[in-house]
């Protein structure tokens, strides 16, 4: 899954806000050709301490772009948490809400299930804007897992089949360096209801945490927790550098037992 940040201030710096929509369509399009199978645009960004944005102004991020892409023929996944958001980019062609408040907002459940895209239901401790002043668990493994056990239920039963449900432990959303990586060491826990597990590591700082570098000098931590989160289950992994994590991910499936066929 590609990031395609269409913010002034996202954490990553790779932010696209203000390039006209075919810029976008040429960053989209080495995505898909370097080796994405998903694109995940985003109008508002959810690094900590980021401020909220009003649905008219993440429309008119999104909406342009997201006209543009549907000619590259892979699904196009739109990262918020604003059921009218949600609504105008599925009728736009989003086939994937990518929710890190996992359809907490009032009208996202409705949004999504009155529709056929599929949702990816991410844990989040607190919000963006105060989530890392002091996140605490007793058990962050059980926590984050019973968290999302139990908006899987409620999407169930407003409707959302599981076949369109993946869930996410949000690596860094209301979480310490330590809660991530314990996290990331019991990955599989979270992988065993049978949901495809999404994980979003690329260029955070719990990568910078054990390496020492800063946010533009992550790519080989990112390819490496990229690896050890699909050997731990993860079915879908959101990067920001997708030839190099396509080639690591080629690496690994070659040593699977029963290689995909290319
Ligand atoms: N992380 C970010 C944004 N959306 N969605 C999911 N499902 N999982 C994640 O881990 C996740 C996410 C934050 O990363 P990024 O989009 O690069 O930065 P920003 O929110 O500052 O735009």
């Amino acid at each position: 899954m590609a990031i395609i940040n269409l913010t002034p201030d996202s954490f990553s710096g790779d932010g696209l806000a203000g390039k006209h929509p075919d810029e976008v369509l040429r960053r989209a399009e080495t995505a898909v050709r370097d080796g994405a199978a998903i694109l995940d645009i985003g109008g508002e960004s959810t690094r900590p301490g980021a401020p909220s944005i009003g649905e008219a102004e993440e429309l008119d991020r999104i909406l342009p772009v997201l006209e543009r892409l549907g000619p590259l023929g892979v699904p196009v996944s739109v990262d918020t948490n604003k059921p009218a958001v949600m609504r105008a980019a599925m009728a736009a062609g989003a086939s994937l809400i990518n929710d890190v408040n996992a359809l907490r907002a009032e009208g996202a459940l409705e949004a999504v299930a009155s529709s056929a895209a599929a949702v990816c239901l991410m844990h989040m401790q607190g919000d963006p804007r105060t989530m890392q002043q002091a996140p605490a668990y007793d058990d962050v493994v059980a926590e984050v897992g019973a968290f999302l056990a139990h908006r899987v239920a409620v999407a169930l039963s407003a409707g959302i089949e599981r076949q369109r449900i993946v869930v996410d432990p949000g690596f860094g959303f209301g979480k310490s360096v330590e809660h991530n990586w314990t996290l990331m060491r019991r990955l599989d826990f979270l992988g065993r209801n049978g949901l495809p597990v999404l994980v979003g590591i690329s260029r955070k700082s719990m990568l910078g945490a054990v390496t020492g570098r800063s946010v533009p000098d992550r790519m080989a931590a990112s390819l490496a927790a990229a690896l050890m989160a699909v050997e731990r289950g993860a079915r879908i992994v959101r990067v920001h550098d997708v030839a190099a994590t396509r080639d690591v991910l080629r690496v690994w499936e070659a040593m699977q037992e029963v290689p995909p066929r290319s």
